[in-house]
């Protein structure tokens, strides 16, 4: 049988709080990560779409919640998601207090939107240590629900070398590793999204 095929997204709205935010009966995946990291390219990658989430390279880009109606087909049948594109959190600033650098309305966002069923956070495969990034791993582990995934996802692999790319795996055993520039690793991801939400395994043999 064929796998799922994402075969339309256009864009629905931007909300600046959970309150202006459209209705949460659809589920949905949110995209977050320190600003520049590539997420609304990893957004637009995913979807083959060059310019569904406004994209730059100068951080900080993104300053809204950005909803995006997402159709995949399968089995004949149309699944529909959501993706939400957000706001970077705090450029290259190490955080103690997460909330300082991540504004408060996208707090909570995340901790409170009942539709959001998939966590991706996007990390530069460059620096996959970054401080910014432990917190929070940290700070959403302690809030995240039952039935959400949370996925670890690294950008921009195409600035890694050879040598890096094996300590990068060796460091985290089968990680996903993504490059927006060349188009690549994609796969996974939506192998990842469509099980976790609709119990789909399609990819496995
Ligand atoms: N080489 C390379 N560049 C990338 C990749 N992904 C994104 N970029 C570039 O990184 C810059 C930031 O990308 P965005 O997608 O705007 O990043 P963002 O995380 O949405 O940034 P904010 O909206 O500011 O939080 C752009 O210049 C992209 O072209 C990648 O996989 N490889
Ligand atoms: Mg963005």
């Amino acid at each position: 049988m064929a796998i799922p095929r994402l075969v339309d997204a256009h864009f629905i709205k931007s909300a600046q709080a959970l309150s202006d935010s459209i209705d949460d009966t659809i589920s949905e995946v949110v995209f977050l990560g320190r600003s520049n990291v590539g997420k609304s390219s990893t957004i637009n990658g995913l979807t083959s779409r060059k310019n569904l989430a406004k994209s730059s390279a100068t951080p900080g880009k993104t300053q809204l919640i950005n909803f995006f109606d997402v159709r995949y087909i399968y089995d004949e049948k149309d699944w529909n998601i959501r993706f939400v594109d957000l706001p970077g959190f705090g450029y290259a600033k190490v955080s103690k207090d997460l909330k300082g650098v991540w504004q408060k309305n996208l707090v909570e966002f995340i901790k409170h939107r009942v539709s959001i069923r998939v966590f991706i956070h996007l990390r530069d495969a460059r620096h996959p240590n970054a401080q910014i990034d432990r917190d929070v791993d940290e700070y959403v582990k302690k809030f995240i629900r039952g039935d959400q995934l949370y996925l670890n996802v690294f950008t921009k692999i195409d600035k890694l070398n050879m040598k890096e790319k094996t300590a990068l795996k060796r460091k985290f055993p089968g990680c996903i590793t993504i490059s927006n520039s060349k188009r690549i690793g994609y796969e996974r991801i939506h192998q990842k999204i469509f099980e976790h939400i609709f119990g789909i395994d399609e990819w496995s043999n």
